[in-house]
């Protein structure tokens, strides 16, 4: 059994689609990052980066409890546990560990800010919602020309396509029109139309905070963020 740590965002869908693809016997934990659970000392223990998604494997390597934060991380762990979506030729790994890093190091972040600089900023700073959208147009540039040559990011189906299509989803509230990206919208539907993503869709939409979420949110640094050992939420 696995325990999923789990908000509807971008971030937990991944892992959430893949569970669902895979077949996995999961249960969701729900982790109310617009109230501060993310910071509970129990949740510290497994996710010290004070985010979701997070896994705990109860049949871990030698039957051990196994705990894992990052989303790439977790798809990886998950691919080679189940033997699904991730190959074993190498070629094949390397192209697929490629796009996930892409996914995890540039579109999520980029897509993030041009998100947080267009809708959550509590003042409009032009240069910022510029400067994220134009970034995010670019990437999804990269995931065309990508798709014009296979129909999946890594020729296959995997784990690459489940980190990055969650991050294709909230499109609009990027400022990016699929019209400008016909390879990503065909694979947009074509993964978004799988069993799989559905269910996973239903484990929750995202739902908008109120004021006092977004204040947990933003506006954390070191010095104000408890350890694993304190009882305190910011
Ligand atoms: N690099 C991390 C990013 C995870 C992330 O940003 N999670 C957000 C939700 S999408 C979160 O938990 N935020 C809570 C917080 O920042 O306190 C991953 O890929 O897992």
């Amino acid at each position: 059994m696995i325990d999923l740590y789990f908000f509807p965002s971008p971030n937990g869908l991944k892992v959430a689609i893949f569970l669902e693809e895979a077949g996995l016997d999961y249960r969701v934990k729900r982790v109310e990052i617009g109230r501060g659970d993310q910071f509970d000392p129990e949740f510290l223990a497994i996710s010290p980066n004070n985010k979701i998604p997070a896994i705990v494997d109860h049949d871990g390597p030698g039957g051990q409890d196994l705990s894992l934060f990052e989303s790439g991380a977790i798809l990886v762990y998950l691919a080679d546990k189940s033997g699904r979506f991730l190959s074993d030729d190498q070629v094949q790994r390397a192209r697929t560990l490629q796009w996930l890093f892409w996914q995890v190091g540039g579109l999520g972040p980029m897509a993030g800010q041009a998100h947080h600089f267009r809708a959550f900023a509590p003042e409009r700073v032009p240069y910022g919602i510029k400067r994220y959208t134009d970034e995010c147009n670019r990437l999804y540039g990269v995931l065309d020309r990508a798709l014009a040559e296979t129909g999946y990011l890594a020729a296959e189906y995997s784990i690459a396509d489940m980190a990055a299509w969650p991050w294709i989803f909230p499109h609009q509230r990027q400022g990016q029109d699929l019209a400008d990206f016909p390879n990503v919208r065909r694979w947009y539907h074509r993964v978004g139309g799988r069993p799989a993503v559905r269910r996973a869709l239903e484990l929750g939409a995202e739902e908008l905070m109120d004021e006092a979420g977004y204040q947990v949110l933003y506006g954390q640094r070191a010095a104000n963020l408890p350890g694993p050992s304190s009882r305190e939420k910011p």
